[in-house]
Order: C-alpha cells, then sequence, then structure tokens
C-alpha cells in the first residue's frame, strides 16, 4: 500500500510540471503503458494476502483512474499553451516577399514600341527560325557573301525548299521585311519587328543570341530627311531630348546609300570628357570611358535597295523607303553605361532588378 502511494505522489508532480506534450507522453507509457508502473503494480498482487488483495486491487484502479484524469488535464493545458505561443501578434511586421521585375530587354521592347507607335509604326515579331533565300538572297546578298558562311550563320537540318534554301536560325531582323511588304502587298508600309536573332559570337558586347529591332517605312516620296527625321525622334524619345543624332556613309547589301548611325553620349552630352568637381580649384577632366570620342555607335540603316523592293513586289520606281537595324541589348548599354553584354544573361538578380 506504501508503494501504491509514493508512486501516486511521484507520478503527480512529474505530470503536473512536465512541460511539452512529448515528454508527457513519456509518462504516460511510464506510468499507464503495458510495462508500466500500475501494471508492475498489479503484478504484484500475488504477493499480498488474501484479506488485502480486493482493498489493494481497489486502490490500483482508482490510481490508474486518477493518473488517467491528470494526465489529460495536463494535455490539455500543454494544448493551451502552445496554441497561445502561436497565435498571430498582427502588431507584429509582416515577412517581405520578394518582389519580381520585367528584365530590361523586355521594358526595352515595350519602351521602344510604344515610342514608335506614336508614329504609326505597326509592330510586328517575325520568326526566329527562317529561309536563308529570305535572310540573305531576297536582301540583295550573293552566295558569296561571307555572311552566310557556317562560322556566321547556324544552319538547321532538315530537307531544304527548293526556292527559299536551308532553315537558319535569324541571323538579324531584316528578313522581316521581306515578310511585311508580302504580307501588306502594298505600301504605306510602317513596320517594327523585334526578334531574337542569333550569330555565333560570345565576348563582352556580343553573344549568341540577343534581340535587334527594324524599322522599315516605304511610302511614294520617301527620302532621307524622313529616315533622319525618325531616327531623331526615337533617338531623342529613348536616350533623352537632347541627343543628336548622325549618320556616317556605310556599305550594307541591302540598302543604298547605307550608313551607320551614331548618337552622342549621354554620359559626356557628347562631349567626350567628363568634368569631375575637384578639391583644388580647378576642374578635372578626364576622357569618357564609355564613348571616348562623344559618339557612340548604334547599328545600321539605308535607303531600302530598289532589288530588295522588287523581291516585295513592290516597284521601285513608283515607291522608296528607308530601313534601319538596331540591337536592343546595344540601346540599353548605351542608356545606362552597362560595360558588358553578358550581365543580361548571366541571371544576376543584383542587375536585373535596377531597371
Ligand atoms: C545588321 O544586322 C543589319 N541587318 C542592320 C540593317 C538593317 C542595316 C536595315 C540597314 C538596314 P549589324 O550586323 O551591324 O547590321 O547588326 C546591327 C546591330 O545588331 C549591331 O549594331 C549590334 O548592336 C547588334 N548585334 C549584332 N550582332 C550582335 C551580337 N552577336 N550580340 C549582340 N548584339 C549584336
Amino acid at each position: 500500500m506504501d508503494k501504491v502511494e509514493k508512486i501516486h505522489q511521484k507520478a503527480t508532480t512529474e505530470i503536473n510540471t512536465v512541460g511539452d506534450l512529448s515528454k508527457l507522453e513519456k509518462l504516460k507509457i511510464k506510468y499507464l503503458g503495458r510495462h508500466g508502473e500500475i501494471n508492475k503494480l498489479l503484478q504484484n498482487i500475488k504477493s499480498v494476502s488474501n484479506d488485502h488483495k480486493k482493498e489493494y486491487g481497489q486502490k490500483i484502479n482508482q490510481l490508474k483512474n486518477k493518473l488517467t484524469e491528470i494526465i489529460d488535464l495536463r494535455h490539455q493545458k500543454l494544448i493551451t499553451q502552445s496554441e497561445k505561443s502561436q497565435s498571430v501578434d498582427i502588431s507584429m511586421p509582416g515577412t517581405q516577399t520578394p518582389k519580381g521585375c520585367l528584365h530590361p530587354i523586355t521594358i526595352a521592347i515595350q519602351e521602344i514600341t510604344a515610342i514608335f507607335s506614336k508614329i504609326g509604326f505597326i509592330r510586328m515579331s517575325y520568326s526566329e527560325v527562317e529561309w536563308e533565300y529570305l535572310a540573305f538572297d531576297a536582301l540583295n546578298m550573293p552566295k558569296t557573301h561571307p555572311a552566310r558562311d557556317d562560322f556566321e550563320t547556324t544552319f538547321l537540318s532538315g530537307k531544304p525548299h527548293e526556292k527559299f534554301g536551308k532553315m537558319i536560325l535569324t541571323p538579324h531582323t531584316s528578313s522581316g521585311q521581306i515578310r511585311e511588304m508580302w504580307r501588306l502587298k502594298k505600301p504605306p508600309i510602317r513596320m517594327i519587328n523585334i526578334a531574337k536573332c542569333y550569330r555565333p559570337n560570345w565576348d563582352a558586347t556580343h553573344t549568341p543570341m540577343f534581340h535587334q529591332f527594324e524599322g522599315m517605312c516605304v511610302d511614294k516620296n520617301i527620302n532621307i530627311t524622313h529616315l533622319k527625321g525618325a531616327l531623331d525622334y526615337f533617338n531623342q524619345s529613348y536616350f533623352g531630348p537632347e541627343t543628336k543624332t548622325r549618320l556616317r556613309p556605310h556599305h550594307f547589301q541591302f540598302t543604298e546609300p547605307s550608313f551607320e548611325v551614331d548618337v552622342t553620349c549621354s554620359a559626356c552630352n557628347g562631349t567626350g570628357i567628363l568634368r569631375r568637381a575637384s578639391f583644388a580649384q580647378d576642374d578635372l577632366t578626364v576622357k569618357c570611358k564609355i564613348c571616348k570620342s562623344g559618339w557612340l555607335e548604334l547599328g545600321g540603316t539605308g535607303m531600302v535597295h530598289p532589288n530588295v523592293l522588287k523581291e516585295g513586289n513592290i516597284n521601285p520606281n513608283e515607291f522608296s523607303g528607308w530601313a534601319f537595324g538596331f540591337g536592343i541589348e546595344r540601346v540599353i548599354m548605351m542608356k545606362y553605361g552597362i560595360d558588358d553584354i553578358r550581365n543580361y544573361y548571366t541571371g544576376d538578380i543584383r542587375f536585373l532588378k535596377q531597371f
């Protein structure tokens, strides 16, 4: 009987002071389990005299019921405590979920599209896989042109087309000129073709996949002044109202005359020199690291070659037009002074979220 009382005392203290549910579960097994203290006490009944057997059995049953009851109570209490500790404190600051952002190329595509749509240009996106004929022959580029070399163009396996030749990954957006003339059949044409292009290059200013935007305008009496006006309009809208544009003579097979387009560098305002205030009285001047000369090269342009208009079933004696092709990665680099094109494609969030 003493032992029963001792176990009663010990178990009650342990159960009422236990601090978590898993320890309470262990106490339950210790006292009420198959090999627990209560069962051990029951096994001892053999050694109790017959006179006391009944009383002993009753005491053990009472103890079992008592322990079951206080274990249940403790269990309930611990659950309530843990619920309270997990309850929401509405005065706590919330967890910040990182926000996504648009890729700088996507932002530039949206901006360029909006700028040209204001002057009536329709956004097109011609395919990334093109026929050799449309990318070269139709653009007045002979079979021997170096751009048609394996090193410059990615040819795809597959059966060549009888007229259009092999399939290639589009090396420039200029094939969109032919496709747009075919689509509209008749001028006026005002197109901005924005698409992915592929060339096997990889350095600080070239990636194997890049984006170009190709502008084309064909109508009656279109001349170079319209081209210069459109380029001024775009460059001032995209780079800033102070931006100046210049055309330098160049050569492309599909335009005549052809030019390279330069714009004034926004870092040095076209001076080629950066002025830094110094603590001494004189100004400290350094050469602009971005442009070195005040001008940055944007891309190629020119008046659409008569042979190209003919390929588009447009009479060059009746209509004329201009076209240009610029790299999107390049215009963003020029606008923000980015020195390595590969930044766009390494997926570094610290770079991408700045735009
Ligand atoms: C052309 O692709 C001509 N089709 C442009 C053109 C269109 C001229 C219409 C006349 C009339 P070019 O190869 O220079 O030209 O490329 C134009 C621009 O694309 C370059 O100035 C450069 O910004 C970008 N570019 C070319 N190759 C890459 C490359 N591998 N990675 C990133 N940008 C490139």
